[in-house]
Formats: C-alpha cells, structure tokens, sequence
C-alpha cells in the first residue's frame, strides 16, 4: 500500500565540508522562495556552511538547466540543487518546459559529472504548487536537498580523487 508520506525525508547530516549550488526561477516566485528556503533549511541541518552554499535565480525553469550546466561548469559544487515550479493551467506550453527542464537538467548532469536535484514542481494548480512548498520536511525543495547531499556522498565516494565538476571524456 502506498505510504502517506512516500518521500519523507529523515534527519540529515553529512554535508559539511561539501558544496552546493542552488538555482531557483522567479517564475511564480513565491512557490520557489519557498521551495528554495526549503533547500536551504535542508543543507542547514546536514551541516553545509553558508559559505559553501551559492544561491542563483533564473528567470524561469526554461532556464535551470542552463544555469546548472554554468554552475557544474565552475567545477566548485559537489551537487546543484535546481528548485521551479511549471503550473499546467498557466500556460500552453507546459509540455514543453516540463519536458525539457527535465530532460535539460538530467544532460547537465551527465555532461559534467556533477550530480543535480531535480526540485521542480510540475502541478495543475497553484493550490497544489502551495502544498508542495510548505515549511514542512515535505517541502520538495527541502527533499531535492536532501538528494543532492546523498548524491554528493555517492559521487565522492566512487570518484574519491575526481575533483567535482569535471566528467570523464
Ligand atoms: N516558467 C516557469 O518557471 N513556470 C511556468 O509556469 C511558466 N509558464 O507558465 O510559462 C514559465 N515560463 C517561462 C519560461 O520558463 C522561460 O523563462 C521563458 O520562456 C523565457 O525563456
């Protein structure tokens, strides 16, 4: 049976000494500040330093991938945290940039070798974008966190001397 709470995220820790990128749009902006304070909160628990913790904003989630490809690209992240939110009743294209987010984001990371967090919202409703944006451990930028810092661990664990950043050609 499927849980109440199929992706509810434990307490975190773990991620001191590692870096992150977070890129959130400002399309529906108010969804993704929370989304990104939810991120945040996440790399916070585990232990990130602010310092080690760099915040970008794009203008919408057509635009994440692009920015996380630059950010891998810097070869400073363990993992880029990508946070959007594509609301299906607002827009004709909804298809299209979900679609591509998805896609665009998946080849950054692969292109570079740098884990990425997919926290993109992709909803019918603004009511449904809200629930997923709430101050709770449900918050899917506080669990794209937390992905992004299990993904990091994994990296660095099968690639101990490869810095971050760089894909093997
Ligand atoms: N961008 C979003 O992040 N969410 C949306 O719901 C959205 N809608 O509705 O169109 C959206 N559009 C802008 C798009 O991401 C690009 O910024 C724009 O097309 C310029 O490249």
């Amino acid at each position: 049976m499927r849980p109440d709470t199929p992706g509810t995220v434990g307490p975190l820790s773990g991620a001191a000494g590692y870096r992150f990128a977070i890129a959130y749009s400002r399309f529906n902006e108010p969804i993704t500040e929370s989304l990104r304070d939810g991120a945040n909160k996440a790399l916070a628990e585990a232990g990130a330093a602010m310092s080690d913790i760099e915040v970008v904003s794009v203008p919408g989630a057509f635009e994440l991938p692009q920015a996380a490809r630059c950010l891998a690209e810097t070869g400073r992240f363990d993992a880029v945290i990508c946070l959007g939110c594509v609301i299906r009743g607002e827009t004709p294209h909804f298809e299209y940039i979900s679609t591509s987010v998805a896609h665009g984001i998946q080849d950054a990371s692969g292109g570079t070798g740098v884990p990425m967090a997919f926290g993109v919202l992709t909803t019918d409703t603004w009511a449904q974008a809200e629930e997923r944006a709430g101050t709770g451990r449900d918050n899917k930028g506080f669990e794209a966190a937390a992905a992004a810092i299990e993904m990091a661990h994994l990296f660095r664990r099968l690639h101990p001397a490869r810095p971050a950043g760089f894909a093997s050609s």
